[in-house]
């Protein structure tokens, strides 16, 4: 099913517990006021907007004895966005969560995980992102929960979030492809190795090119091959060029470029199985004139088919 035929809905997902600063949880709000929604629409798309969930505030509390901050509420969010996303999926609509933190995909991953089990898919997971968000409480630097959502969507951590799905691990590490990363806290390198996430790092698109990168990340996607795979996005705003997208919390220099961005969105929409999407750690607080937003409804369009020509 092209995605242009899909039927969509938007679920904002309005926190930043996760996160070491605050903002992030203006991004649904951020994402409407650039017209998100509307710009779906023009392709055709079914877009249902259903607003935002619910969840508990937040507290900015210190680190707890397991070293996480603001963990129970970090749980519930994470909980509600599960739900959503689960009852969309059960409801064949594709959804987009947006965040928020990104915290949220042990959530809404843990979603899609359950979903894939019960209609017997095989999910594959692409996460954009400057970093790989595979800290555990004990190592984290930070003690930010936007830093574990990787290891608790592979079993590690705190239990009751790597049981979201129902079973831990909810993901398998190789189902994982990691794209974009360019700050990887030093024991986060030996986890990624442990639990065999797919690594596509800045250094492999100097060398090798985003085309080469896309093509080995969705591999045996496209055609018949492909056609049980439901493939989330994970798309962590910091894997843009801070020059080009601001607004978020935690910059690294030295992402890709727009065209290096769209390119890769386009070969994401070449596969025609984007099934699930979350947008997070846009933080419109930190942003200029929501520019940042509007790049990426900008690449959202890209990723529901708005090339320039018609082609293959
Ligand atoms: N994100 N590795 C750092 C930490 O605090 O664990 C940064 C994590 C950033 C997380 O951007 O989603
Ligand atoms: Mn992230
Ligand atoms: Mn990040
Ligand atoms: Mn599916």
């Amino acid at each position: 099913v092209l995605a242009a035929q899909k039927a969509v809905t938007l679920i904002g997902v309005p926190t930043d517990v996760g996160a070491g600063r605050l903002g992030a949880a203006m991004g649904p709000d951020a994402l409407r006021v650039a017209q998100l929604g509307r710009a779906l629409a023009r392709f055709g798309v079914d877009v249902q907007d259903i607003g935002n969930l619910a969840g508990p505030p937040n507290p900015r509390g210190p680190r707890d004895a397991h070293g996480l901050r603001n963990y129970a509420e970090c749980l519930a969010w994470n909980q509600a966005a599960h739900d959503a996303v689960y009852a969309q999926l059960q409801a064949g609509r594709m959804p987009i969560m947006l965040g928020g933190d990104h915290t949220l995909a042990t959530g809404s991953i843990s979603a899609v995980a359950r979903h894939c089990r019960a209609s017997g898919q095989r999910l594959r997971v692409l996460w954009l992102d400057a970093h790989a968000d595979c800290n555990l409480p004990e190592i984290s630097p930070t003690g930010n929960l936007h830093g574990i959502p990787v290891a608790s969507l592979c079993g590690q951590g705190p239990e009751p979030l790597a049981a979201l799905s129902g079973a831990i691990p909810a993901v398998q590490g190789p189902q994982i492809c990691q794209i974009g990363l360019r700050s990887v806290d030093a024991v986060e390198k030996r986890i990624i190795q442990r639990l065999g996430l797919e690594v596509f790092d800045m250094r492999a698109i100097d060398e090798q090119g985003m085309r080469a990168v896309m093509q080995q990340a969705l591999a045996g996607l496209s055609g018949p091959e492909g056609a049980d795979v439901h493939l989330h996005l994970s798309f962590d705003v910091d894997f843009l060029d801070p020059e080009i997208a601001p607004g978020t919390g935690t910059t690294v220099r030295g992402g890709p470029n727009y065209r290096e961005a769209q390119l890769c969105m386009e070969m994401i929409a070449d596969t025609g199985r984007l099934a699930s999407l979350d947008i997070v750690e846009l933080n419109p607080a930190l942003d200029i004139r929501n520019q940042t937003a509007e790049l990426v409804v900008d690449l959202v369009e890209s990723l529901f088919g708005k090339s320039t020509l018609v082609r293959g």
